[in-house]
């Protein structure tokens, strides 16, 4: 291989390295047992880590999902969150799958959300993803994606339920296979293209 070829190969390989997103939250699956909705989650209201069989479907990774269910608790929410750091002006992209196995009550949806706090632990706004109250046919893909505000220095990336009503939900509502990954900011894609396109046009006037 041509030194231009081995450049642009390995232009491709760092920016991919330093640059590719992975997902933080831990236990995303919700495999590894910890409290009542597994390790690394805090849990709000009546959510529970469950495992497939019995009275809970199939998951859709692995063996284990998140149950969020209500017991008349109003707009109070229930659910599940994990809090990371996330600075101010930076893309975000939360994903997941959910089911619902019978239609939620009028004024019940089920959502991703992020909450974004201050340094000080202030809160400053919540982006919400669109709210899902229908039945479906298995798990369907979930994704909500956005830029931290201002100020951010927390986000906390939350599966919920929310009702403004006094209802009791069970075995309705499941999450699992979360994901929240930061993505590179314009800028910085404009660097790397900055670097690749040269070394690509070096390359591209070589034989391998
Ligand atoms: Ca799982």
């Amino acid at each position: 291989m041509k030194k231009s070829a081995l450049l642009f190969v390995f232009c491709l390989f760092f920016f991919h390295s330093a640059f590719s997103s992975a997902n933080v939250l831990l236990n995303n699956s919700f495999e590894t047992e910890g409290g009542n909705v597994g390790l690394n989650w805090t849990q709000f209201g009546e959510a529970y880590r469950v495992a497939e069989g019995g009275a809970h479907p199939a998951a859709q990774d692995g063996s284990y999902m998140l149950l969020i269910n209500t017991q008349g608790t109003g707009g109070d929410g229930n659910g599940a969150y994990q809090e990371w750091a996330w600075p101010e002006n930076t893309n975000y992209t939360f994903t997941g799958y959910y089911r619902i196995e019978a239609n939620l009550p009028a004024d019940y949806t089920t959502f991703l959300k992020v909450d974004f706090y201050t340094a000080g632990d202030v809160w400053i706004t919540a982006t919400e993803g669109v709210k899902m109250s229908t039945q479906t046919d298995g798990w369907v893909f979930y994704e909500l994606s956005g830029t931290t505000p201002a100020n951010t220095a927390t986000a906390r990336f939350v599966p919920i339920i929310w009702g403004t009503t006094s209802e009791t939900l069970a075995n309705t509502v499941y999450w699992d296979n979360l994901s929240a990954v930061p993505e590179p900011g314009a800028m910085l894609l404009g660097a790397m293209g900055l670097l690749i396109i040269p070394a690509y046009k070096k390359f591209k006037g070589k034989t391998v």
